[in-house]
């Protein structure tokens, strides 16, 4: 767990130096070798961590637009994905998701731009499991101000009527955009969701990665064994903006400062040194880690950038009659205008 926690902090730090790179002075969104939206994750590496530690390859996790903690505790292809985010042709996605949108069917994980919307295929993919008589299970991640989505109560509604092993995680960092949790919700405890659904709800109030370890054993435990589906919610914190570029002025300073000061990353090695783990052997996990991010990086910038009539591949898995993915119909597309 710590060091698929430190690898995901380091990863986002070495990705900001990067983002940043060619936006200034003026933030231009669409300039620089990461172009687009950054939504990081920093604060929120235990639920990721102490979730995933119990899964397998065959498992499926679906992550939401803050995906990067996620897909590194699942296992993604960490080359792969970076190669995807700066829109690489050697990416998971040929370069054309970037960085909300990850897939990686090695290990069965992706992601979506659009909240609460990895919660249905979650569903399907329980669905699936329970159909062909396997022991997989499903989990979905999602933020605090997803959990009113119509996707995401009427996927708590199908697994639990038809006890899927799926469990939904929230990720709770008291905010969603500019948006407070108190101006999103009346239910101050997420998981108490589950009431309204007969399955089981459990909240970790501190984003302790050990806590939520042991409360996704148990719901883990339980989808594994045919016992339905479990919400969990973990209290988190953003240490970032939303994205990168948020000046944040919406938030009061001492929330911020506060964030700074609860690291799940710092916490859970302290108790590694309460366990009688040397700060030489913590100090060589991170030290791998950091090996990994760099060599990740590197080799995502060295990878081809796509070529412009890649961008008529993958369209249509079963092209319609007219369209073919061979050579662009450039009078189809004018026929059409530019959709
Ligand atoms: C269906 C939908 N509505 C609105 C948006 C715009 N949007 C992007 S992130 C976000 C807030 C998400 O907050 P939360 O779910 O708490 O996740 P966090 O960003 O805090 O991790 C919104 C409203 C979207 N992506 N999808
Ligand atoms: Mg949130």
């Amino acid at each position: 767990m710590f060091e698929d926690m430190v690898t995901a902090r380091y990863y986002e730090e070495r990705l900001q130096e990067e983002y940043l790179e060619g936006k200034q002075p003026a933030f231009d969104i669409s300039a620089g070798p990461i172009p687009g939206e950054l939504h990081l994750a920093a604060g929120h590496e235990a639920a990721a961590a102490g979730v995933c530690r119990h899964l397998r390859d065959d498992d499926t996790v679906t992550a939401p637009h803050r995906p990067h903690h996620v897909a590194i505790a699942k296992g993604v292809d960490l080359k792969r994905m970076t190669a995807e985010i700066f829109g690489r042709q050697t990416g998971l996605s040929g370069g054309k998701g970037g960085h909300m949108h990850l897939f990686d069917p090695d290990v069965n994980f992706a992601c979506s731009g659009i909240i609460a919307e990895g919660c249905p295929p979650a569903v399907g993919a329980g669905l699936a499991a329970k159909k062909r008589n396997e022991d997989s299970v499903a989990v979905a991640v999602l933020g605090e101000g997803a959990i009113s989505q119509g996707a995401f109560l009427e996927s708590l509604n199908l697994a639990a009527v038809q006890e899927l092993p799926v469990v939904f995680v929230i990720e709770d960092n008291d905010w969603a955009i500019s948006m407070p949790k108190d101006r999103i919700t009346d239910v101050e405890d997420g998981s108490r969701r589950a009431d309204g659904f007969g399955m089981p709800g459990v909240r970790v109030d501190y984003d302790d990665a050990t806590a939520v370890y042991d409360a996704a054993k148990d719901a883990i435990g339980r989808a594994r064994a045919d016992n339905g589906p479990t919400l969990m919610e973990v209290q988190v914190h953003r240490r970032m903006g939303h994205f990168m570029g948020d000046p944040q002025s919406y938030r009061p300073d001492a929330d911020t400062e506060a964030a700074q000061e609860r690291d799940s990353i710092e916490r859970l090695a302290d108790d590694l040194r309460a366990a009688g783990v040397s700060d030489d052997d913590i100090e060589a996990i991170r030290e791998r880690a950091h090996d990994r991010v760099d060599e990740a990086i590197e080799w995502a910038k060295d990878q081809p950038e796509p070529e412009p009539a890649d961008a008529h591949e993958d369209v249509f898995v079963n092209p319609p009659s007219g369209v073919t993915t061979d050579e662009p119909n450039h009078e189809l597309a004018e026929s059409e205008g530019d959709d």
